[in-house]
């Protein structure tokens, strides 16, 4: 890779082989499938291919949470996607998610059966089938909505911009540093400002723009996303760090952050999750 001070753009960009840091191999400018492979298919109506990254956990800890609820129809498979593999490119997975990210679901209690790609597709998907976790009176709907699209417009700044160039990148570029944590810093301000007085993001109901924004912000607070707990002085937001903390004790939460996790202390991670049997058979201390 070319120095920043020294790059200057050819007219048109070529695909050579670059030195991405720890996403170089599996980097590509086109879309669609690089292989065939078959997924596997299990006995619960809902199929979701998946991992434990913020995107991953805010659909197993919305699933948990209905679950827990007690409607047993919302029952799910949840298989582990290896994207590090490049299992994203596999043909079945791009049959569900042609965008090749996890994660993507496939409802077979449908005929035919409904494909959902999108983390926040998924969550509304599931929420209104259940009734569960999304307001249905219009103004408090408009409000969950706005801070669901909220988490996923501004989530790309935090991973893709200040994750990468923070923790992920092949060199340190100050410039890039500074702009993304200039632009996450606002961000926990803006969460940090709106829950000053609110229990949740929207008031007194907890619904999934909480799991959402809690996947990625309230992870960052409370467990050193990136590595930049200190360097962006997370523990300064108050009412963020008290606000993830009640999600993060909330027992579907804690479940729902182990399934397809094949990382962390051995005990906690439970890479495919069928039943709740599976959690019982790792317990955490
Ligand atoms: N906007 C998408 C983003 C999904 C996404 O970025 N997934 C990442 C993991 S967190 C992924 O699958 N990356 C694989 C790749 O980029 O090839 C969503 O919310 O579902």
């Amino acid at each position: 890779m070319a120095d920043t001070e020294e790059y200057s753009p050819p007219k048109v960009w070529k695909w050579e082989a670059q030195d991405g840091g720890r996403f170089t191999n599996i980097n590509r400018p086109i879309a669609g499938a690089t292989h065939e492979k078959e997924l596997p298919v299990g006995e619960h109506p809902h199929q979701l291919y998946s991992l434990a990254t913020p995107n991953g956990v805010k659909v197993t800890i919305l699933f948990e949470e209905i679950l827990e609820l007690g409607k047993k129809d919302a029952e799910y498979d949840a298989y582990f996607i290896n994207i590090g593999d490049g299992a994203q490119f596999g043909s079945d997975f791009v049959a569900i998610n042609p965008n090749s990210k996890i994660p993507a679901m496939l409802d077979r209690s449908t005929s035919p059966p409904t494909r959902v790609f999108e983390s926040g597709a998924i969550l509304v998907y599931l929420a209104e089938k259940f009734d569960a976790f999304i307001p249905t009176e219009p103004s408090a709907r408009a409000e969950c909505m706005s801070w669901l699209f909220w988490q996923m417009g501004s989530a790309p700044y935090l991973g893709g911009g200040f994750g990468h160039f923070y923790s992920y990148a092949p060199k340190k570029i100050e410039y890039c540093i500074d702009r993304f944590s200039m632009e996450v810093k606002r961000q926990l301000d803006v969460l940090d400002q709106n829950l000053a007085n609110r229990r949740f993001l929207c008031g007194d109901d907890y619904n999934i723009s909480d799991m959402a924004v809690y996947s990625w912000y309230g992870n960052m607070v409370l467990n050193d996303q990136y590595s930049a707990a200190e360097f962006l002085e997370v523990a300064s937001y108050k009412n963020v760090v008290r606000w993830a903390t009640e999600i993060e004790a909330r027992p579907a939460v804690a479940r729902g952050r182990r399934v397809n996790r094949a990382w962390g202390p051995e005990e906690e991670r439970v890479p495919e999750r069928h039943s709740a049997a599976d959690f019982e058979l790792n317990i955490p201390d």
